[in-house]
Order: C-alpha cells, then structure tokens, then sequence
C-alpha cells in the first residue's frame, strides 16, 4: 500500500531525537526520521564511518533511539550479516538488519563487502544516502561525484561519469533495488518498507542534500533534491530480481522524455559546488544524465 504525508506524519516512534548534531537542512537526517522511525522497535542499525556515525550524537545525549552498531568503513556488511544470521538462529527473523551509510563506504571503501553480502543473499537492506562526497570528512570526491561538481579534491570540477551503484547491485544479483530521494519521502519510504518485506539482499540508494558540502542554503535543500529528480539528473526507479523490469516510480515518470525536464541549470544554479561549471561541464553532465536513462531503458 502507498505510503501517503499522513503515514508520514505518524511515524509510529521517533527514532532521531533531539540534539542530533546533524546540519541543518541534512536530507540524510531527515529521510533516517522517517524510514527508521517507521520501524523503530524492530530494527537493527549498523552504520559505517560517515556523517551518520557522528549526527547520532554521543555520550549520554545519543541521538540514535535504535539499537545501533558503529563499523569500520569497509566492515557493514559483513557485520549485518553477522547479525542478520544470529538473529535468525535465535528465531528472531522479525527484526530488520539495515545498514544505514554514505556513499563513500557504498560506492567504493565498502564496496567489496557489500557485493559479499549481495552474492550470499544475505538478508540484509542497505541504504545508502549519497551527498556525492566524503562529507564527513570535509567533502572530497566520491565515485559518485557528478560531472561538473567542485569538491575539496577536485576543486576545478570533476571530470569523471559518477558510479551507478544501483546497477552494480542489480548486475549482482541483489533481491530488490531502488533509487529515492529526500523530496519523495512516500515513495522513499514506501520502497523502504517493500524491501524489508522481501527476503535476501535488497539496496536502496536516497539521493540526499547536503548543504555544507553542496554549498546551498539549508532552506533549499528539499527543493534541491526536488529538481534533481525534475532535471532528470536523479531517475526514481524500482528493480526485482524476480521480473527483471525496471518501473519507473510515479515522481520520475514525465522526466523520462528529455522535453519534460527542467534545465539542469535550475538545479546546478543554487549549488555553490557548481559555480564557474563551463559550458562543457553542463554537456558532460548532461551526457552522463543520459547514460543512466539510457541503462534503465534496457529493463523497461
Ligand atoms: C578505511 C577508512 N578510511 C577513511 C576513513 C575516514 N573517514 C571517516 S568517515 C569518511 C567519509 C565518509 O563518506 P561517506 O561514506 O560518503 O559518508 P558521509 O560522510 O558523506 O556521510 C572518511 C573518509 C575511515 N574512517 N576509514
Ligand atoms: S555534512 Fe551533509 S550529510 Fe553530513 S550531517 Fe551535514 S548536511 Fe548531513
Ligand atoms: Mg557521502
């Protein structure tokens, strides 16, 4: 059933507390609200070095209202599983392992364990919430930097196509794979608990703002992420192993034709990690924008 604002606005229990020290306008804290807190009393958290590990917060003021276990960067999936299977042997399989990190683990310190974990089938789901940069870090590149983005290691814009992580995870053989973004929070949350529902490995990646980083104003960051899904730069889509088709999620339909979309310009324009983006970046971008469409094309 879809999830409506109303589901939203009754997340059963809160699982992000006051004195978080997340930023403010932090998409990340905003989708863990409302995806975690919609199944606080039967989840496990594990979480990978990133920005997570400290806006839980620390000490007795600890943010984070789940159990939750702190990972080396590489070492979340393994650890999920770990505790995925011991739950099973102790007959609790009603309690979700998720693990809840950035991009920098995902796309490429922790890669290789979470294809591990894909291939085992293991019953766990990853989320992995993307600003497109080692935030917690300062802001280097990530492999799933855009096109075009200045970031504290590519201070005069990245030129490399950014990693699609969902279709690695499909081409391993993940049970369920969806993209979202924190401007859908139905639709984000409404894969998040589809995926739950289903056994083996499954794999979400939200598309966050980050207004540090992306130098925005946090006032803008839902509307931010808004247009990343208009300008067609983020495609909303689900994947089941089970029907090898792609569907396109409702928010991203009419960005499917080029003509539909909003210009990329709109998007880059309130982000400082765009300023001075030439001509040519916007064409690259653009390609790159392109490419994936053109993936997803293929599982129609
Ligand atoms: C093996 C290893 N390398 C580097 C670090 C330092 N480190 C901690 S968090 C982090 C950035 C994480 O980036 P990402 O996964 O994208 O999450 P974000 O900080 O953006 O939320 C880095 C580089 C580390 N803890 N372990
Ligand atoms: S740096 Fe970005 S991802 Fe990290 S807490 Fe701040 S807004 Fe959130
Ligand atoms: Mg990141």
């Amino acid at each position: 059933m879809p999830v409506t604002q109303k589901d939203l606005m009754k997340t059963p229990k809160k699982a992000l507390l006051k004195g978080h020290f997340a930023c403010a306008g932090c998409g990340s804290a905003l989708a863990f609200r409302h995806a975690i807190g919609s199944i606080a009393d039967e989840v496990i958290l594990v979480v990978p070095a990133s920005c997570a590990s400290v806006y839980q917060g620390s000490g007795k003021g600890v943010a984070f209202n789940v159990p939750t276990v702190n990972t080396a960067f590489a070492a979340s999936d393994a650890v999920a599983s770990g505790i995925s299977r011991a739950m099973k042997k102790k007959g609790k399989s009603n309690l979700k392992v998720v693990v809840w990190g950035g991009d920098g683990s995902a796309a490429d310190i922790g890669i290789a364990t979470e294809i591990g974990a894909c291939d085992r089938q293991e019953n766990i789901l990853h989320v992995m919430y993307s600003n497109n940069v080692y935030g917690n870090t300062g802001g280097q590149r990530s492999g799933d930097t855009m096109i075009g983005a200045r970031t504290t290691t590519t201070p005069e814009g990245n030129t490399t196509p950014r990693k699609m992580v969902p279709f690695i995870m499909m081409a391993n053989n993940a049970r369920y794979v969806a993209t979202a973004s924190a401007a859908y929070l139905e639709d984000f949350v409404g894969k998040f608990k589809k995926a739950l529902s289903l056994d083996g490995f499954k794999f979400i990646q939200i598309d966050i703002s980050c207004p540090p980083n992306w130098r925005c104003e946090s006032a803008h960051s839902v509307k931010i992420s808004r247009l990343g899904v208009q300008t067609g730069i983020w495609p909303l889509f689900e994947w089941d192993r089970m029907t090898n088709n792609v569907v396109l999620s409702t928010p991203s339909k009419k960005y499917e034709v080029v003509e539909n979309r909003v210009p990329i310009t709109e998007w880059t324009s309130l982000q400082g990690r765009f300023r001075g983006i030439t001509e040519e970046e916007i064409k690259a971008l653009k390609t790159d924008t392109e490419r994936q469409w053109n993936f997803i094309r293929k599982f129609l």
